[in-house]
């Protein structure tokens, strides 16, 4: 099949190829003991998390002009946006189980679940309200998956001044993959058939979600970075340097 550079996709050609890189249904494959104790639900969610981001990163490297831009840059996005693509996906497989959060097939939590942690349920309680609002929206797969890319190219546009002339040009690509990712979420909006005034009511909606699970990962970093100083959960050096960074 004759590859196309990113440049000369069409939005339709963009969406079905990022519809084509999403990461597969995750299993634990362990039995989860019920009822759980904060070690073993903080141990069941990391070692999920641990999957998922092995997965994250060939789906990122996935996104047509991604691996064109600098390797600072491709670390940056995916180190500053990486809590807020395992929200949305979260939210996205939880969205026709109302009340409940679909981990995975083999880890789904209801709120009350959360009692058994310290300051879980109001982070619980936050992503199924977040859920409610994509159900409200009936979000589509075509703009789940824009956004989700859009998440990613969007993390870090402001945090560093590019320095090196490569930084600088792999700041205009960023720009113009976030500019076609925009292009593809506002295509997959004109499908459905809407007034042109619904259609930038609903554009508007879908960016303010995003806004929304910004807010809701600063909440769940923070309270990852409090268990973490009481050792409850065990986390890697790069995750411990990632959350001394943003708090
Ligand atoms: C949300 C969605 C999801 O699919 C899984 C999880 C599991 C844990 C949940 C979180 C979530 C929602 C918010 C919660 C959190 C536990 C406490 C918090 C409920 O309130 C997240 C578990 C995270 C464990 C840390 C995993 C190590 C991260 C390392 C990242 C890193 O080092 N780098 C460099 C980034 C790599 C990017 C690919």
């Amino acid at each position: 099949r004759l590859e196309l550079h990113h440049s000369s996709l069409t939005p339709e050609q963009l969406i079905s190829c990022i519809m084509n890189v999403e990461p597969p249904e995750i299993y634990l494959m362990e039995d989860v003991k019920r009822p759980f104790t904060e070690a073993s639900m903080i141990m069941s969610l990391t070692k999920l998390a641990n999957k998922e981001l092995f997965l994250m990163i060939s789906w990122a490297k996935k996104i047509p002009g991604f691996v064109e831009l600098s390797l600072t840059d491709q670390v940056h996005l995916l180190e500053s946006c990486w809590l807020e693509v395992l929200m949305l996906g979260l939210m996205w497989r939880s969205v026709d189980h109302p009340g409940k959060l679909i981990f995975s097939a083999d880890l789904k939590l209801n709120r009350e679940e959360g009692n058994c942690v310290e300051g879980i349920m109001i982070i619980f309680d936050m992503l199924l309200a977040a859920t409610t609002r994509l159900r409200e929206l009936n979000l589509q797969k075509e703009e789940y998956v824009c956004l989700k890319a859009m998440i990613l190219l969007n993390s870090n546009i402001c945090s560093t001044s590019p320095e090196m002339a490569e930084d600088l040009e792999s700041r205009g690509k960023l720009q113009l993959l976030l500019d076609s990712m925009t292009d593809a979420l506002v295509w997959a909006i004109s499908k459905q058939g809407l007034s042109f005034q619904l259609q930038s009511t609903r554009l508007a909606h879908l960016l303010m979600l995003l806004s929304d699970i910004r807010h809701i990962s600063g909440k769940g970093m923070k309270h990852l970075s409090d268990m973490k100083n009481k050792n409850i959960v065990q986390v890697s050096d790069l995750l411990l340097e990632m959350l001394t960074n943003t708090t």
